[in-house]
C-alpha cells in the first residue's frame, strides 16, 4: 500500500457529468504511486465505482447503524455493498452544520470499520481556538473523543483540517502544519504503539496545485484531503502527482 494519499472531498458538488473528470484522471494516472480516494455525494458513488478506475471511491459521511428508522441516513454496510472503500467522518462542516460531536463520530468510526471500510477522521481547530493558543489541546481532545475503544489502526486515516483554512485560500505556514502533525503522530503512537507510525495523517484546507508539493513534503504529512481543488482533473491531477 502506498504511503501517501490524495483524497478528494467533493462536498455538495458535482453531477453525473463529473464521471468524465474521474475518467480523465484515471487516464492520466492508470497506476498511481499514491492512493487516490474520490468522495463524491452519495448518489454519484455507483457511477464512479462503475468506472473501475484505480481509485478508491469513498463517502462523506454515514450513520452508525446497519439499518433502521433513520430517514435520510446511509449505513456503512450499504456503502460497502455498493463498492465504497472509505468514509470521511467528523468533517468540520458536519460538526458545524449538523451538530456532530466527537462522541457521535466515535460511534461512526466503529460502524465504518466493522463494515470493512477505512475511516478518514477529521480534526481541526477554529480560528478562535488558534488565536487562543488552544490548537493542540483541541485537536488532541477531538482525537481522544473521536477514536473509540477498539479502533482498528489499520483502517484509520486522520485528516488535520484547520477550520479557518477550509475553502478560504489561507493555509497555515509549514511550521504550524508540522507542529500539529507531529502532535497527532505522538498521540497516535501513544495510543496504538508502533502501529501509530503507520497511520496516514492528511492535511486539508485550501490545498491547491501550487502548494501541494510543499505541504506534502512536511514531516508527518502523508498527503491531503482536498475540497475545491479536487473538482477538476486540471486541479486534482497535479495534486495527485505531488502525492506520488
Ligand atoms: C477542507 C477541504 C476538503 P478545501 O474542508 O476537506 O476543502 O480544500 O476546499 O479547503
Amino acid at each position: 500500500m502506498p504511503r501517501k494519499i490524495a483524497a478528494g472531498n467533493w462536498k455538495m458538488n458535482g453531477s453525473l457529468a463529473s464521471t468524465a473528470m474521474v475518467e480523465a484522471l484515471a487516464k492520466a494516472f492508470p497506476a498511481p504511486e499514491c492512493e487516490v480516494i474520490v468522495c463524491p455525494p452519495f448518489p454519484l458513488i455507483p457511477a464512479l465505482v462503475n468506472l473501475n478506475s484505480p481509485f478508491t471511491i469513498g463517502a462523506q459521511d454515514c450513520h452508525f447503524s446497519e439499518s433502521g428508522a433513520h430517514t435520510g441516513d446511509v449505513s456503512p454496510q450499504l456503502l460497502k455493498e455498493i463498492g465504497c472503500g472509505a468514509v470521511i467522518l467528523g468533517h468540520s462542516e458536519r460538526r458545524a452544520d449538523h451538530g456532530e460531536t466527537s462522541a457521535l463520530v466515535a460511534r461512526k468510526v466503529t460502524a465504518t470499520q466493522n463494515a470493512g471500510l477505512t475511516a478518514i477522521v477529521c480534526v481541526g481547530e477554529t480560528e478562535a481556538d488558534r488565536d487562543g493558543g488552544r490548537t493542540l489541546k483541541v485537536v488532541e481532545g477531538q482525537l481522544a473523543g473521536s477514536l473509540p475503544d477498539g479502533t482498528d489502526p489499520d483502517a484509520l486515516v486522520i485528516a488535520y483540517e484547520p477550520v479557518w483554512a477550509i475553502g478560504t485560500g489561507r493555509t497555515p505556514v509549514n511550521d504550524e502544519i508540522a507542529e500539529v502533525h507531529a502532535a497527532i503522530r505522538d498521540t497516535l503512537e501513544a495510543r496504538f504503539g508502533g502501529q501509530g507510525k503507520e497511520i496516514r495523517i492528511l492535511y486539508g484546507g485550501s490545498v491547491k496545485p501550487g502548494n501541494a508539493s510543499e505541504i506534502f513534503a512536511i514531516a508527518n504529512v502523508d498527503g491531503g484531503l482536498v475540497g475545491g481543488a479536487s473538482l477538476t482533473a486540471e486541479d486534482f491531477g497535479p495534486i495527485v502527482a505531488a502525492a506520488e
